[in-house]
């Protein structure tokens, strides 16, 4: 089937609004993506004909919305080519599997450890790793990265010994764009013994990877990002890491028999899920993997890069504007400052012009410390955008330069 742009945003309801009385021009999709009406209705038809609890009724609606929500998590297993789906554990999102991971790795970790990070890190696969180190005494070392935004292997290689126990890299920087070369960065870590876990938040909604063959120990994504709801992500875990690991929050679900002396927990992947989960959000996650894969990642990585080409063209016509994130191998994000003026202030104005990007540090300051500017502005574009999109944009950015000068 042919790629269909315009038939394509037939799906999207919110593409037709206006916001400040022109027509939305939405391009932060890496903050979050819009939804489909497919995705939106399948939320819908689960609250209007068959809401129940899972796991635990023997009622036929709790029997339908288990039966949905495992299907949900199988689709999931296939599109990742998870070898089982108890390797599939379902999370709040990103920030709650690196988390749990973060949490887990506790009593693996002693004084003298190591863990490496890379310099292009949103703050969530950060933070969590931070606090591990405080608990454990381990020390996190930074692969730094170049002046074009892309991760430095020389650098890797030196920072890798037998101390490294865990390595944990972003598969697509969302200020940036990069993409980072994951398997690589996996084989080197696993020479030495090390675990990896790959921050899948921004990757998921461009590309579709293949988690056996990148041999990654752990892998995490959020729903919201490809099209999917919020509150809901996937945390992928190699069997023999999931059943080392101890669970993360108790309650409801995650057992297999409590007594006021002891419990003993349920088998994976229940053992991470405690309590109630998002149903909803579980059902339409799988949904909107089935929406995507029917446009297909080729149609839409074809897309996105035609945007990027066209938009970092038209957007390098205009002077004094650079770019952050130049390297070679990127998805169809495009940070950039103009001379001397507050990304804020850019972004206000497009939004007067009804268009939305993303201003600011973006979750990443150490990227921002390592170019010494406050912030950018970020204009992420996803497969329903269009190459008139990208001419509202530059026409708004020049309209911006022009009044702020
Ligand atoms: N990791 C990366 C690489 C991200 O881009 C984000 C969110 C997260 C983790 C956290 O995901 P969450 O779903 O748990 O919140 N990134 C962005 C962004 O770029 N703009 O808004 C959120």
């Amino acid at each position: 089937m042919a790629f269909n742009v315009t038939q394509i945003r037939e799906d999207f309801p919110i593409l037709k609004r206006e916001v400040n009385g022109k027509p939305l021009v939405y391009l932060d999709n890496a903050a979050t993506s819009q939804k489909p009406k497919q995705v939106i209705d399948s939320i819908v038809d689960y609250y209007s004909l068959y809401n129940s609890n899972i796991h635990r009724g023997v009622h036929t609606l709790s029997q339908e919305a288990t039966d949905a929500y495992e299907a949900s998590r199988k689709k999931i297993q296939k599109h990742f080519n998870i070898s089982r789906s108890h390797e599939v554990i379902f999370t709040s999102g990103t920030t709650h599997g690196i988390n749990l991971v973060a949490n887990g790795f506790t009593s693996f970790l002693k004084e003298g450890d190591e863990v490496l990070v890379s310099a292009m890190e949103h703050h969530s696969n950060i933070v969590p790793w931070q606090m591990l180190c405080e608990r454990s005494g381990a020390v996190m070392k930074v692969i730094p990265m170049s002046e074009e935004g892309t991760l430095l292997l020389d650098e890797y290689d030196q920072l890798l010994s037998d101390r490294t126990k865990l390595v944990f890299v972003n598969h697509i920087s969302n200020s940036l764009g990069t993409i980072n070369p994951v398997d690589i960065i996996i084989e080197k870590a696993h020479q030495v013994g090390a675990a990896v876990l790959v921050d899948g938040a921004q990757s998921c909604s461009h590309i579709k990877p293949d988690l056996q063959a990148l041999d990654v120990d752990f892998y995490v994504t959020s729903a919201h990002k490809m099209c999917g709801p919020t509150g809901i992500g996937m945390l992928y875990g190699k069997e023999s890491w999931l059943q080392k690991l101890p669970p993360y929050q108790g309650g409801g679900e995650m057992i297999a028999e409590v007594t006021f002396e002891k419990t003993t927990f349920a088998d994976l992947p229940h053992k991470f899920e405690a309590g109630t989960p998002n149903i909803a959000g579980g059902i339409a996650f799988g949904t909107a993997i089935d929406y995507l894969n029917e446009i297909g990642f080729n149609a839409i990585a074809g897309h996105e890069q035609e945007l990027l080409t066209y938009a970092t063209e038209e957007l390098l016509k205009v002077p004094g504007l650079k770019i952050y994130g130049t390297g070679r191998e990127k998805t169809s994000v495009i940070s950039f400052n103009l001379e001397d003026i507050h990304p804020y202030d850019v972004g206000t104005i497009l939004d007067k012009l009804g268009i939305a990007v993303r201003t600011g540090h973006h979750c990443t300051q150490p990227i921002m410390d390592f170019y010494k500017i406050p912030g950018t502005v970020r204009a992420s574009f996803a497969f329903y955008n269009t190459k008139e999109e990208v001419d509202i944009l530059v026409e708004g950015v020049r309209k911006a330069q022009m009044m702020l000068s």
